[in-house]
């Protein structure tokens, strides 16, 4: 054996043997393109996010598949597209018979497989299921504290606002069991007092990393906050405070969240070993106006296939081993359980997945490819062709702007030719391409060629799954703290400790 084989085998064994990298993953709601410091907003406040921007890797051109929070949380934790795990249309309700199949593989299964310490604060999403058979418990999360769905998805209504049981504004649904906050597969409160959420969140997180810490294990936190989406809300030293209203305030918290996590992180003497991701499940509820984020530059928002739908915010944070910086490679959601498999070197589910491994672009050992047919690079031009999987191109979640084509009332329409943008140059997607079809380029006609073969690809290749959303509901199915109590739903109510 020659000396550089004998090197590059040692090296080779060391990785393999090294202790991975601690991953804290952190996933807002709501959460426009344009609502981060980083990203240009004029008033957010934001000094803990703009700090990880500053000294991480910030993508400009990273995407969601879907634009809406169930099937966007399914991807980002299968890396599989949300029409492959039966994860649409729409989302999840307290009374869903249908959840994420557990036949999924999930990032917290791969990383639990690799020995890792896994735990969920927040907002889940995947389903409720009978007994909890969905909840994370059942899906590769050692811990879990958290809700199982949206904050408006129950009579929110004096959750929100101090002191406590104040009546608050804020729409929530009615007729619906309070919602649970749940310590693994039990009623912790229901409800829980929101403005002390975000707090027992971070407690949670402290001890998972310091618990994994003493037990010589990785951890890997999923952190899924509840900001900002709508009925904002915040504790007490956040209120008021952002100068931008109850947006800006949820988004101070959360905020202020990303700093306690990474303090305890530091504290631990763990920020060269711990890999920090940062993004959102889809873009600003416009529909709020000022309560519902900005998509900055880009069109429309929630709901809808335009950029300000799909395209996020996204920061990747790892001392030592991320050079700081910007980068406009496409990457999407889809892409992190490849890319934190190849990371801590945990092998990957033997099924097909949508994302591509990343970790070239992280550590700036070389390119990365394009992702595939649902995010593709033709030629110069950066194009994307995000196949309709959102039910209509508008959406009631983007009404109020005034560009009606992102409304509900903008149909499901089949563009024949399609609607084709370059956006590198027309990133609010004002100018389609094909407008016109006389003075056409050859170089967008060779783009528009390769984008039709995609998606041809696309649709042979794709394999959809029964829809776990259309499995309808049953209200047995919502959590109760109460078993049988009476009147129902609104008995299914024990008091929060922590108020
Ligand atoms: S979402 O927001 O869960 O963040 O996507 O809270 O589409 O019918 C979406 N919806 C309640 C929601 C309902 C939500 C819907
Ligand atoms: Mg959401």
């Amino acid at each position: 054996m020659g000396a550089l084989e004998a090197l590059f085998l040692a090296l080779a064994a060391g990785l393999s043997t090294a202790s991975p990298p601690n991953i804290v993953l952190i996933f807002a709601d709501d959460l426009g393109y344009g609502d981060l410091g980083s990203y240009g907003h004029p008033s957010s406040t934001t000094p803990n996010l703009d700090q990880l921007a500053a000294g991480g890797l910030r993508f400009t051109d990273f995407y969601v598949p879907v634009s809406l929070c169930t099937p966007s949380r399914a991807a980002l934790l299968t890396g599989r597209l949300p029409v492959r795990t039966g994860m649409y249309p729409g989302v999840l309700r307290p009374s869903s018979q249908g959840g994420l199949p557990l036949e999924e593989v999930t990032l917290a299964e791969v990383l639990a497989a690799r020995g890792y310490l896994t735990g969920m604060a927040g907002k889940w999403h995947l389903g409720v299921g009978p007994e909890g058979a969905f909840l994370p418990p059942h899906q590769g999360f050692h811990r879990f504290l958290g809700i199982p769905y949206s904050h408006d998805q129950g009579p929110c209504q004096n959750l929100t606002c101090f002191p406590p049981d104040t009546p608050c504004s804020g729409g929530c649904d009615q007729g619906l069991v309070p919602i649970p906050l749940l310590a693994n597969l039990s009623v912790e409160a229901q409800p829980p007092w929101l403005p002390g959420l975000e707090a027992r969140y971070v407690s949670f997180s402290r001890d998972l990393m310091a618990d994994a810490q003493r037990q010589g294990k990785p951890f890997f936190l999923y952190y899924a906050s509840h900001h900002t989406h709508y009925p904002q809300f915040s504790g007490e030293s956040f209120t008021e405070r952002s100068g931008r209203g109850p947006f800006g305030d949820s988004l101070m918290e959360l905020d202020g969240a990303v700093g306690a996590l990474m303090t305890a992180v530091g504290d631990l003497g763990l920020l060269g070993e711990t890999l920090v991701i940062f993004t959102a499940d889809n873009g600003p509820e416009l529909m709020r106006m000022s309560n519902g984020g900005c998509s900055g530059l880009l069109r429309c928002g929630k709901g809808t296939t335009f950029e300000g739908g799909v395209r996020e915010p996204a920061l990747a944070f790892w001392p030592g081993h991320i050079t700081p910086g910007v980068t406009h490679e496409l990457a999407s959601s889809l892409d992190l359980l490849p890319t934190l498999a190849a990371l801590t070197g945990a092998p990957l589910p033997n099924i097909t997945l949508d994302g591509v491994d990343l970790s070239p672009l992280l550590l700036g050992t070389g390119e990365t490819r394009s992702t595939g047919s649902l995010l593709c690079e033709v030629g110069n031009t950066r194009l994307i062709s995000t196949p309709r999987l959102a039910p209509s191109p508008g959406s009631a979640h983007s009404d109020t702007t005034a560009d009606p084509a992102c409304h509900a009332a903008s149909p499901l329409t089949a563009h024949e030719p399609p609607l084709l943008y370059d956006l590198s140059e027309d990133p609010g997607e004002n100018y389609n391409l094909l407008e016109s079809m006389e003075d056409i380029s050859t170089e967008v006609l060779q783009a528009l060629k390769h984008l039709e073969l995609l998606k041809a690809q696309y649709d042979a290749d794709m394999t959809f799954s029964p829809s776990q959303i259309a499995r309808g509901e049953d209200p047995a199915l919502q959590i109760c703290c109460q078993p049988s109590c009476f009147p129902h739903p609104i008995c299914c109510s024990c008091p929060d400790a922590q108020t």
